[in-house]
């Protein structure tokens, strides 16, 4: 079928979009509604219908094209055909119009649309700004206090909230194109005009330079670091005073200016790496997922009901089982509490609500575990517990049940080699808080079958998670990755930083934490246990723990006993610096006869951002991650890595992986051989390769 295809009738000149998978403008389907558009003004047409093939209406530009020389016809160039256009237009919308696909409807004189659609103008998410007419057109609708909400979140709106705020003139219920034509013939019938949204004007009341600044201030606090919320301020600012055809000609030029940022390269590396990484490399093609149908959660702490809220949000049964009825009671409280929480916000009804509710049980007998078809275990992190409880659940489930554990640093082989079906085993390593962290690391262990690799990827999206496969290794991913950083920042507050010096720098570089106060935030008594279950060689250079172990020693377990690096104010939490701290790490340097000297900050943030990169190489050169993209995700999604960096792997590829190698190789002759350069790190660095250019050319 022809990409943009042409058909008149009952007086309806339909132009018909078929670019799958989700109709995104590319340079053919821009000519395609461009010479449609333009060849209807002079045929016996009534009212032209744009309407599109597949399960979306036009989910925007094609990102592909983006950083590509431009080819015309340009979309603004498309938007002016149809805004003056001779007959009235009408977008009809089903899935999402999103971005340049909205602003296509925006363009056109009247949009109806399905009652499931949503309509928006994401750019932000890719770094950008609208860049036809999206932030001219929508506060001529909406207002400029409304379009600023719509178009810095970038979240979708649905359909009848739309119509609400006039965004949208017609619900459609039923079937799009017969709805459609039916929206069309009426208007025909009523001889309606072209009604252009050009022609509305924005009261200069409603749109006060200090609405901007309040819009400006707030936006740098929410999306601290990033350019493309404050264009788009600045954008929609210009649409007060200018009209359409002045104020998109600046719009473009903040557009472009954004694309080209290295922010927006970074934001949309991260997109299609999110993409990319639900994809397995080495499946075979006829694998058939196995059917989840009921879940059985193992643990009822805060990460075992976190856990079972993701499959209850989605409507998949969910039985919990705790070790007695007490501890269960306890279990199904907090995930109680968790909904409770987000219906006080808004954000669900008491009604969804108890839905949810109703599909979680608790039992504190294994044998209920006898018809889920897939079982997580969240119990304590120790590796005898886990094999004794996955003995047990070898006996309890069905034959072709999926086993899978929670664990965060166990190795999934020797829990898998506690049963008689290493094959059914897997790792899903959730993140905390389990029904709000979107990166779900998935964890294919060395007999893992391939169609229980396949289900567990496919379900993971089902709950709204962003899966990530990894290998088998201490910490799998992130958690690795993570001990490298840990044990620089403890190395940097050795040698001569302070625990603010640390946070401030990489905080400021983008991080939605510094290092150290996340760590109060988790509690630094949970590496200190892990710690214990470690080899003296495992555990690695004593200068590289003491401080973390000394701040256990001394109860300071961070915000949950009111003190770790900093202390926290019991009512309200504020942090505030703590002299007894610096005399510790002051102490602990002395003890180590470590000479204390100034750190720069670049010291501070080379340091942690090439541990992540050395490791991150480690880690692709033993095939434990699929590609480099995939580890961007991990720390993009489950680490506070700011998006407009766009993960480790792709900051160094940014800076250039030879510049990251040299850092690297000086590191190692001050600070010996934990900073051994990867393999692979040298071979790029040689080879003046990106680690994006070899992860490519692997598959
Ligand atoms: C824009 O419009 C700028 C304008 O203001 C100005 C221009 C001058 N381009 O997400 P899925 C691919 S900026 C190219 O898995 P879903 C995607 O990579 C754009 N490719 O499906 C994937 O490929 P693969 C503003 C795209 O059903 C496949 O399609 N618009 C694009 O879960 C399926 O995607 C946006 O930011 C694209 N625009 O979700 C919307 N979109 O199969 C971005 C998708 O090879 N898109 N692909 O992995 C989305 O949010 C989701 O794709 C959507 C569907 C909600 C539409």
């Amino acid at each position: 079928m022809a990409v943009v295809s042409y058909e008149i009738k009952s007086g309806v000149g339909i132009i018909r979009l078929n670019n799958p998978p989700v109709n995104a403008l590319s340079q053919v389907l821009r000519e395609g509604i461009q010479n449609a558009v333009v060849a209807a003004q002079g045929d016996e047409s009534q009212v032209l219908l744009i309407v599109c093939e597949g399960r979306t209406f036009v989910a925007g530009a094609d990102i592909t094209e983006f950083g590509k020389p431009a080819k015309a016809p340009s979309l603004p160039s498309i938007l002016d055909s149809i805004e003056n256009s001779v007959k009235p237009v009408i977008a009809a919308i089903h899935g999402t119009a999103l971005g340049g696909g909205f602003e296509i409807a925006l363009a056109a004189h009247y949009r109806c649309a399905l009652a499931s659609a949503k309509v928006g103008l994401p750019e932000v998410k890719l770094g950008i700004i609208p860049g036809a007419g999206g932030t001219q057109r929508t506060p001529r609708i909406i207002g400029v206090d409304a379009a600023l909400d719509m178009i810095t979140s970038g979240n979708p709106v649905a359909a009848a909230k739309a119509h609400s705020m006039g965004l949208v003139d017609h619900i459609i219920n039923g079937d799009l194109l017969e709805g459609a034509m039916s929206y069309a013939e009426r208007l025909i019938a009523d001889n309606a005009p072209c009604k252009r949204v050009s022609d509305m004007t924005i009261d200069p009341a409603t749109a006060t330079d200090a609405l901007f600044d309040s819009w400006r201030k707030k936006m740098a606090k929410k999306s601290r670091g990033q350019l493309a919320p404050q264009k788009i301020i600045d954008a929609v600012q210009i649409a007060v005073t200018s009209s359409v055809p002045e104020g998109m000609v600046k719009e473009r030029e903040l557009f472009t200016e954004c694309v080209q940022s290295t922010q927006s390269s970074a934001m949309r590396h991260i997109f299609f790496a999110e993409r990319a990484a639900a994809k397995v490399n080495d499946l075979a093609k006829d694998t058939v997922d196995r059917t989840i149908s009921k879940v059985g959660i193992l643990g009822g702490g805060t990460m075992g009901g976190g856990i079972a809220m993701n499959f209850a949000n989605v409507g998949i049964p969910v039985v919990m089982i705790e070790i007695n009825d007490d501890a269960l009671a306890r279990g199904l409280d907090i995930v109680r509490k968790n909904y409770s929480i987000t219906v006080s916000k808004g954000k669900l009804s008491e009604e969804q609500m108890k839905d949810c509710l109703s599909l979680i049980s608790g039992s504190t007998n294994y044998d209920d575990l006898g018809d889920v078809d897939l079982v997580i275990e969240a119990v304590f992190e120790d590796l005898d517990v886990k094999k004794e409880v996955f003995a047990k659940l070898d006996k309890a489930c069905k034959q072709g049940a999926i086993l899978a554990t929670n664990t965060s640093y166990q190795d999934v082989d020797k829990i898998a080699a506690a049963t008689t079906r290493p094959d059914d085993v897997i790792g899903m390593h959730f993140f905390s808080p389990a029904n709000v962290m979107k990166l779900l690391e998935v964890v294919r262990g060395e007999k893992t079958a391939g169609d229980v690799i396949s289900t567990t990827m496919k379900l993971a999206k089902k709950i709204n998670k962003i899966p990530v496969l990894s290998g088998v290794c201490y910490g799998f991913i992130g958690n690795r990755m993570l001990r490298c950083s840990v044990r620089e920042n403890q190395l940097c507050m050795m040698e001569g930083a302070s625990p603010e010096q640390v946070d401030a720098v990489m905080q400021g570089w983008g991080m939605a934490m510094g290092p150290l106060a996340v760590g109060d935030l988790a509690g630094l008594d949970v590496s200190y246990k892990a710690r214990q279950a470690l080899t003296e060689e495992q555990k690695g250079d004593p200068k590289s723990y003491c401080i973390v172990d000394a701040m256990v020693e001394m109860g300071r377990l961070g915000q949950k006993s009111g003190a770790g690096y900093y202390r926290y104010d019991p009512d309200t939490r504020a942090r505030s610096s703590d002299p007894e701290v610096m005399a510790v790490i002051e102490r602990l340097s002395a003890e180590h006869a470590i000479e204390r000297r100034e750190i720069s900050d670049d010291e501070i943030l080379n340091r942690i951002t090439c541990a992540w990169i050395n490791e991150g190489a480690y880690i692709l050169q033993e095939g434990i991650a699929q590609r480099s993209s995939d580890i961007d995700v991990v720390y993009v999604n489950g680490y506070g890595f700011p998006i407009y960096r766009g993960g480790p792997m792709h900051y160094a590829d940014t800076i250039g992986v030879k510049k990251v190698y040299d850092m690297i190789c000086e590191f190692q002759r001050q600070h010996g051989d934990v900073w051994k350069p990867s393999a692979l790190l040298e071979q790029l660095a040689a080879e003046n390769k990106t680690f994006s250019q070899w992860s490519d050319e692997q598959t």
